[in-house]
């Protein structure tokens, strides 16, 4: 292989469903023929579902940052985070040795501690090289209302905006709601008035005149087209999302394969 790895860098807010992402778009590349590297840089991840092939937690542990030095989880997750700006080299040479395409990367839980910190930059900055991307993912919760999906929509352009990477917007978990549902989510990343409508109608729309404004702000950021439905219960989209990836990394080009694809 001589170029890096494409870096896929999956995130979101608390509880978006980053690692069963990560965890069920691996499967689905492998189940494709394809190779990825599982990258852990949660230091709080526990339980074991992830099992990536690189993992922060061998060098910064959250726990054992609030035992060592007496602090709390939001104290230990902002020390962790500057601390694994200075594992950064480690991290990288564990990732050379797998000689992987892609690099499927599971970042903390707390968004603001990926998004506002100099050390994430640096970190997405050194592992991304020259072809590295950003999967936001909305959570249904919040994604279903219009005024929820607005407010992903403005922190979704504010991670952009911080990280300066190509970004995809992936709806998770998009089998919790109904079909009535996700089809209306669907058409407020296809169509901008539509979202405006919907904003407008939302009777606890606190201030008409700043949701108006907002709006206006979204329309001019770009398109607000783009959300990729997936589901990493039922597995549903990751074959888009992939060729989302491959239209940012290669024109639409395929991978080479490394293996034949699992037959059913
Ligand atoms: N129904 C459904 N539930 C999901 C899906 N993905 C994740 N979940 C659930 O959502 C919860 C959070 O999922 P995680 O993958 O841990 O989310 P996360 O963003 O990594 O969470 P933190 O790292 O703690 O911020 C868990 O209870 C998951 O089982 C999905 O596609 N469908
Ligand atoms: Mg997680």
């Amino acid at each position: 292989m001589t170029e890096e790895p494409a870096a896929v860098f999956v995130a979101g807010t608390a509880g978006a469903g980053k690692t069963s992402f990560v965890r069920a778009f691996a499967d689905w590349m492998r189940s494709n023929g394809y190779d990825p590297a599982v990258v852990n840089l949660d230091p709080g991840l526990e339980g074991g579902e992830l099992d990536p092939d690189v993992d922060i937690r061998e060098w910064v542990r959250l726990a054992d940052l609030q035992d060592e030095y007496g602090l709390g989880p939001n104290g230990a997750q902002v020390a962790a985070a500057d601390m694994i700006a200075l594992k950064v080299f480690e991290v990288k040479q564990a990732i050379s040795e797998l000689s992987s395409d892609y690099l499927l990367v599971d970042t903390p839980g707390q968004i603001e501690l990926f998004a506002f910190r100099e050390a994430s930059k640096a970190i997405v900055d050194a592992l991304g090289g020259d072809r590295a991307l950003i999967a936001f993912l909305f959570d249904p919760a919040l994604a279903r209302s219009a005024s929820g999906y607005v407010s992903l929509l403005l922190l979704s352009a504010t991670v952009e905006f911080r990280f300066r990477l190509p970004l995809v917007n992936v709806l998770a978990k998009s089998d919790v709601l109904g079909a009535d549902q996700l089809a209306e989510v669907v058409g407020w990343s296809e169509e901008p008035s539509l979202l405006y409508d919907a904003v407008q109608a939302t009777p606890a729309t606190p201030d008409v005149q700043l949701s108006t404004e907002l709006f206006r702000a979204i329309e001019v950021m770009g398109p607000v087209a783009g959300l990729v439905p997936t589901s990493a219960k039922d597995a549903t989209g990751l074959d888009a999302f992939y060729r989302e990836c491959q239209r940012i990394f290669a024109g639409g080009e395929d991978l080479e394969p490394s293996h034949e694809p699992a037959t059913e």
